[in-house]
């Protein structure tokens, strides 16, 4: 599940392209992405929460963009949406990925959302993958099917067949 923010709107879509290819590349079909978007930043927790209960994503991407301006606004919003969304993942046993890049200029968002290298997006997409497996490893009982699990580290661990079976998920 992707959740996004209409502030920075052209910025955030260069991220959600990143976390798509990233998820592309890890075969999750289109049809299981569900994408939603927020007015702010300051929204996500909430909307990942609702996202969370309803318990039909197996991980989900909050994704924005916050600038520095000339008052406190950015300090309490980034302060706050970043610890909001480490509570929805602990709270909710879902994994929910910190794609909101924090950044002094827009500069700094350009050369961190640009599509090609460099994209953060697509590094959360991988991220996501990863999470979601493993929690289904360790919780069982997610959408995700049991033989994708193989992709995980912890049954690398366990049985080490095929090396095929195995490989990681890497970024
Ligand atoms: N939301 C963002 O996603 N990124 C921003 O850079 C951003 N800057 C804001 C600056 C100010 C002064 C205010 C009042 C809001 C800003 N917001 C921003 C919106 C915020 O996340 C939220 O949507 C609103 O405060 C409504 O709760």
């Amino acid at each position: 599940g992707i959740i996004k923010t209409r502030w920075n709107d052209k910025h955030v879509d260069n991220l959600v392209s990143g976390i798509k290819t990233a998820l592309s590349e890890c075969k999750v079909q289109e049809d299981n992405i569900f994408e939603t978007s927020v007015p702010g930043a300051f929204e996500l927790p909430i909307a990942a929460q609702f996202l969370a209960l309803s318990g039909t994503v197996d991980a989900i991407i909050c994704t924005g963009v916050l600038i520095k301006g000339d008052t406190m606004h950015f300090e309490y919003i980034s302060d706050a949406v970043s610890k909001g969304i480490m509570n929805i993942g602990l709270n909710t046993r879902t994994p929910v990925i910190f794609g909101v890049l924090t950044c002094l200029t827009e500069a700094q968002v350009v050369a961190r959302s640009t599509p090609g290298d460099g994209n953060h997006g697509y590094d959360w997409g991988k991220t996501a993958v990863e999470m979601a497996l493993l929690r289904a490893e360790a919780l069982g009982g997610t959408t995700v099917q049991a033989k994708v699990l193989k992709g995980m580290g912890f049954a690398e661990e366990k049985g080490k067949k095929d090396k095929k079976d195995t490989e990681k998920i890497f970024f």
